[in-house]
C-alpha cells in the first residue's frame, strides 16, 4: 500500500496531542472488535508482528499469525491480554493473514469470526468458538460455505438474529468477486477489477447467520451506501465510499453501518431503518491517523457509545505494527455523530 509520508511527524510531539494512547503496548495490536459480555468489556483485535514481509499494494506485510484477546473491567481500568487465543497452525482451511476478527455471543458459547487466506490464496471467513470469551477457541475444519473477502462484523439485533457484514477492496479481494465467482487472472494489481469512477463504488455485503452461527443462512447480499438523494455512491467519490472495516450499532432504534474509506483514511458511516440497508451516508466518524489503515468498532458500555480504534503512533509510523485506542463518541439531535480528530491542534 502507498505510504502516507511520515518524515515530518515529530512523534513525541504527536504522543502528546493524541486524544488517548494504545490500550497495551508490550504487543502490537489492531481492527479492534469490542463487545460487552456480562459486564465486562472485551476486545478482539488483530495481533500485529513484523513478520518481514515486504511492503505491498495487497497487504502481504500484514503477516499476522494468531489472536489475542483485550479485557476491561470497565472503561477506565487497564486492558489485560489474555493470551493465545487462536493460532493460525491450528486452522485447518486457513494458510495465513490472519486479518481484522470479531466475536459474538450465544447460549453460553463464544464464537470467533475471522478472516484468513486459504491455501489456494483466496480470503475467506472463519469461525471458532471457546466456552470463554477470552478462548482458547477452537476453530471450524472448513471456513463458512459462500464466504469470501475480509473484515467480518457479526452484529445481534434485538430480537436475536445475528447478521455478518464483510468485504474489503484491494489486498482483501473484493473487487474479483463481482460475478459471483472468485477472478483469478492477472494481473495481480489490487486496482485491477475496479469499477470505472463514474460507475457505482463496490458495496460490502451482509449475510444473515444460521441459528448456530457457524454459517450463512442466506446468500450474501450486497448493503447499498447511498447520498442524500438516494443514489449509490460513485466509486470515484474515494471520501466516502465503502473501502473495508464494516461494523453495525444501534443508536436510538436506527442501525448505523461504518466503515473505512482506505485509501482516503476515513472512518464514515451510514443511516438506515433496517439492517439490510440502504444506508445514507451520514459523514465521518473519525478523521486520519498515522498509518495507512484505519478500523475500529462502536461499543456501548455502560449507556455511552464508544469508538475503538487504532494507531501507528507507538511504533513511530509503521502501517503494520498497530495500537488499539478508545474514545468516547457523541451524537448530535438529529442522530449524526460528532466527528471526531484524533490528535488536538
Ligand atoms: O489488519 C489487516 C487489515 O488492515 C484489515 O483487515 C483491514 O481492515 C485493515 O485494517
Amino acid at each position: 500500500m502507498p505510504e502516507k509520508s511520515i518524515e515530518h511527524i515529530n512523534f513525541d510531539e504527536l504522543n502528546k496531542k493524541a486524544i488517548s494512547q494504545p490500550l497495551v503496548s508490550h504487543i502490537y495490536t489492531a481492527d479492534p472488535s469490542a463487545h460487552v459480555f456480562d459486564g465486562k468489556i472485551y476486545i478482539y483485535p488483530s495481533h500485529d508482528i513484523d513478520a518481514g514481509e515486504a511492503f505491498d499494494d495487497l497487504g502481504s506485510h500484514f503477516a499476522m499469525e494468531d489472536y489475542h484477546v483485550l479485557s476491561m473491567d470497565s472503561i477506565d481500568s487497564k486492558a489485560v491480554d489474555n493470551g493465545l487465543a487462536l493460532h493460525v497452525k491450528d486452522v485447518p482451511w486457513a494458510k495465513q493473514q490472519m486479518w481484522a476478527p470479531d466475536a459474538n455471543e450465544k447460549d453460553g458459547t463464544y464464537y470467533l469470526f475471522f478472516p484468513a487466506k486459504a491455501h489456494d490464496d483466496i480470503f475467506r471467513i472463519g469461525v471458532a468458538t471457546s466456552t470463554s470469551p477470552t478462548g482458547p477457541f477452537k476453530a471450524e475444519p472448513e471456513a463458512i460455505k459462500g464466504s469470501f473477502s475480509i473484515d467480518p462484523a457479526v452484529f445481534k439485533d434485538d430480537d436475536g438474529s445475528c447478521f455478518m457484514y464483510f468485504g474489503g477492496l484491494w489486498g482483501g479481494q473484493l473487487q474479483r468477486w463481482r460475478t459471483g465467482e472468485f477472478n483469478a487472472a492477472q494481473p495481480e494489481s489490487p486496482t485491477a477489477f475496479l469499477p470505472e469512477g463514474d460507475e457505482p463504488a463496490l458495496l460490502p455485503y451482509i449475510a444473515k447467520m444460521t441459528d448456530d452461527l457457524l454459517e450463512f443462512d442466506e446468500k450474501p447480499k450486497e448493503i447499498e451506501i447511498v447520498d442524500e438523494n438516494g443514489d449509490l455512491l460513485l466509486a470515484s467519490d474515494i471520501d466516502r465510499r465503502f473501502f473495508e472495516a464494516a461494523w453495525l450499532h444501534k443508536h436510538n432504534g436506527k442501525y448505523y453501518f461504518s466503515y473505512s474509506t482506505g485509501d482516503t483514511h476515513f472512518i464514515c458511516y451510514g443511516i438506515s431503518d433496517s439492517p439490510y440497508g440502504p444506508f445514507t451516508y451520514g459523514g465521518r466518524i473519525l478523521e486520519p491517523v498515522v498509518g495507512w489503515t484505519s478500523h475500529h468498532s462502536v461499543c456501548n458500555v455502560e449507556g455511552k457509545d464508544y469508538l475503538f480504534y487504532h494507531d501507528s503512533s507507538l511504533s513511530k509510523g509503521v502501517t503494520h505494527l498497530r495500537s488499539v485506542k478508545v474514545i468516547e463518541i457523541n451524537y448530535n439531535e438529529d442522530g449524526t455523530i460528532q466527528t471526531i480528530e484524533p490528535y488536538r491542534d
